[in-house]
């Protein structure tokens, strides 16, 4: 698997932080195969998030995600790069990310935590055809 689904968040394009998190990647060797700015719904949030539904965090993930536009990204080129981008990223929580890494770098509030990367290579495939259908391999 030699490509991964990121999402700069609704946090990370407000903040003017998505060239940031872009050119991390970019600097580390990964390339672009997709990019879109756009807004997300609760219908995309729901299949996507699939795995949260019902959890007491899920209403304010979904506001949060639905707040403002994303920057949805299919980057590659490493191998597995799915566990290249989620080293990059840092923890979930950012006040326990280490520094060096984007959350640990960047932000301090648990939800809004700047970036999402797929969690394995069966994920990245499942949330690429979700966000770039066309991009996907049938
Ligand atoms: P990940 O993004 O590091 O893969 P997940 O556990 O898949 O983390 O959670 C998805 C997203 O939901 C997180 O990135 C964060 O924005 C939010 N989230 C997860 N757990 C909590 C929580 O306990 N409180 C608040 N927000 C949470
Ligand atoms: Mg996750």
């Amino acid at each position: 698997m030699d490509r991964t689904l990121i999402i700069c968040k609704p946090d990370a394009v407000q903040r003017g932080l998505v060239g940031e998190i872009l050119g991390r990647f970019e600097r580390k060797g990964l390339t672009l195969a997709a990019a879109e700015l756009r807004v997300l719904d609760e219908e995309i949030l729901a299949d996507h998030y699939a795995e949260h539904q019902g959890k007491p965090f899920y209403p304010d993930l979904v506001a949060f995600m639905s707040r403002g536009p994303v920057l949805a990204a299919v980057v590659g080129g490493v191998p597995d790069t799915w566990r290249v981008v989620r080293e990059m990223m840092g923890t979930t929580d950012p006040l326990a990310a280490a520094p060096g890494t984007i959350r640990g770098d960047l932000g301090w509030q648990f939800t809004e935590n700047l970036i999402h990367g797929s969690d394995s290579a069966e994920s990245a495939e499942r949330e690429i055809a979700i966000f770039f259908p066309g991009l996907s391999r049938g």
